[in-house]
């Protein structure tokens, strides 16, 4: 357990998202394919698609990844509870994929929390 907590030290600091380009994305200084908004919650294209429907969901709040977010298991659910609805409403109606990538070992380049979600009509 200790040596996946300390994963999380390879990422930023929390107070050091000045420069994190998903809090960007989500207060709009940077543009992106974006497919819904909400209080929480920004959901857009992903710019290097992995599959020909793919797109991240991310929290407006800066959250680092799944050991910084289980301090808000609500915001999760609500991330989680989008992924249905919204695949759906892009053209996955037989299925999809969902992936989030944590910390340097889990492959995690963006250190702000993302669900990937993927799939083909
Ligand atoms: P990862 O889970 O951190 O490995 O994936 C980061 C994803 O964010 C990756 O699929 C990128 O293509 C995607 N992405 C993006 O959609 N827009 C950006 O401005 C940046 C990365 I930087």
């Amino acid at each position: 357990m200790e040596s996946l907590m300390n994963d999380q030290a390879t990422a930023p600091a929390k107070a050091d998202h000045a420069d994190c380009i998903f809090c960007k994305i989500a207060d709009g200084q940077i543009p992106a394919r974006k497919i819904h908004e909400d209080d929480k919650a920004v959901v857009f294209h992903d710019i290097n698609p992995s599959a020909p429907v793919h797109f991240l969901i991310i929290p407006k709040q800066h959250v680092v990844n799944l050991y910084d977010g289980a301090e808000n298991p609500e915001l999760l659910g609500h991330l989680m509870s989008l992924c249905g609805p919204l695949a759906r409403e892009q053209g996955l109606q037989d299925g999809f994929k969902v992936q989030i990538n944590n910390g340097r070992k889990g492959g995690q380049e963006v250190y702000h929390l993302h669900i990937h979600v993927l799939g083909s009509k």
